[in-house]
């Protein structure tokens, strides 16, 4: 999974990328650089680190979540400008699967404006909107002068419309062949987009602000927030230190776990399992993805060539110890093309190709 990290200067962005990653990247460049940075985590997942244990395999693999923080525009700017975001930064987000959108909760002494989020979460959303908004009036020109476009141009028109009024695109409803016929654009306002309240430091261990709950309820937008200064702080300390230090602050769990609880929920994600001598792995799809579409996760021939899975459910195999357990039980399924994947199935897939 790819999360662009995105948001107005000076909101965060790197300061959370760091808190997330790990890493290092330099913070308080208020958009200077041109340089994004990029940094993976892997989902913790204790069903792989249990599944190791049983097959003792050559290699672990988790599921993986890839960042790109780019620097933002000036919010200030945003209220004049008419052509949408920045080339550069639009051609970063539209290769993520989801954005979040960092907004500052905190004052910072070298922007102009006081923080309001609900302000920026607004201005944000209306960047999204006119950088579509560019995109398909551009299309249409084009459509124009094409043959044959008359399905396309119908439903440019109504994008168009809908974003005239401000709705974004993923807040429509679009059949699957209408989705299909866009997925190209990679419009940014139909990317799955999670609110990310940047707090101060005095609010480390609070939820979401009531006024911007109130906004978020209103555009059903998912929330999460945390002290991106704090969190980063303490996710440089050793582990001991940690959990000393989020106590003292009064914060539940570090923020990197809440943070993939939330993109995975976002994302209606799960994850199954594959298990064998070379390597334990979780892999992440979305919910009620079948059988056969999660086959093409791992190889595109297994997709091709899927005879059937067999499947274990991981709490069988955690609980019974071995597979030949779980078939002398009868807990091992054979599933057809159509099964639909559950969170914490254990798949064999058999294919021919
Ligand atoms: N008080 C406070 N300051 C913060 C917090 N998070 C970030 N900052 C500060 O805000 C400034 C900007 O942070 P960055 O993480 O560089 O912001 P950015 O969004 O990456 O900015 P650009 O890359 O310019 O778009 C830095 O001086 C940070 O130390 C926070 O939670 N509280
Ligand atoms: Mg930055």
């Amino acid at each position: 999974m790819k999360v662009g990290l995105v948001g107005f200067a000076g909101s965060g962005k790197t300061t959370i990328f760091n808190t997330l990653t790990g890493l290092t990247a330099e913070v308080g460049g208020y958009g200077a650089r041109e340089k994004a940075n990029i940094g993976v985590i892997k989902v913790p997942d204790h069903r792989v680190d249990k599944l190791a244990l049983i097959f003792n395999p050559k290699k672990k693999t988790y599921a993986e979540i890839s960042f790109v923080d780019v620097a933002g525009p000036q919010a200030e700017d945003a209220e004049q400008a008419q052509s949408g975001l920045d080339p550069k930064l639009v051609q970063h987000m539209r290769e993520a699967d989801a954005l979040v959108h960092v907004v500052r909760a905190f004052d910072n002494p070298i922007l102009l404006q006081a923080a309001d989020p609900a302000r920026d979460i607004r201005a944000f959303d209306d960047e999204l909107i006119l950088t579509d908004l560019v995109q398909i009036e551009n299309r249409i020109v084009r459509l124009k002068k094409e043959k044959d476009s008359a399905r396309e141009s119908e439903l440019m028109a109504r994008l168009k419309t809908a974003l005239e009024e401000e709705r974004l695109l993923r807040d429509l409803e679009l059949t699957h062949e209408e989705l299909a016929m866009i997925a190209g654009f990679r419009f940014l306002s139909l990317k799955p987009l999670l609110v990310l309240i940047n707090q101060p430091e005095e609010a480390a261990g609070d939820g979401v602000p009531a006024g911007v709950n109130e906004l978020a309820e209103s555009k059903k937008l998912a929330t999460i927030a945390m002290s991106g200064k704090v969190e980063m702080e303490i996710a440089q300390l050793a582990p001991e230190e940690q959990r000393e230090f989020l106590q003292a602050v009064g914060i539940s769990e570090p923020a990197r776990d809440r943070f993939i609880r939330a993109a995975y929920s976002l994302l209606d994600l799960i994850s199954f399992l594959t298990s064998g001598e070379d390597e334990c792995r979780a892999w992440s799809i979305k919910r009620g993805t079948t059988a056969h579409k999660a086959a093409g996760v791992i190889h595109s021939d297994i997709e091709r060539g899927f005879i059937r899975a067999e499947v274990t459910r991981f709490d069988d195999l955690a609980e019974l110890g071995s597979e030949a357990r779980c078939r002398e039980q009868g807990k091992l399924k054979l599933e057809g093309k159509d099964y639909i994947v559950q969170d914490g199935d254990v798949a064999h897939f058999r294919f021919n190709v």
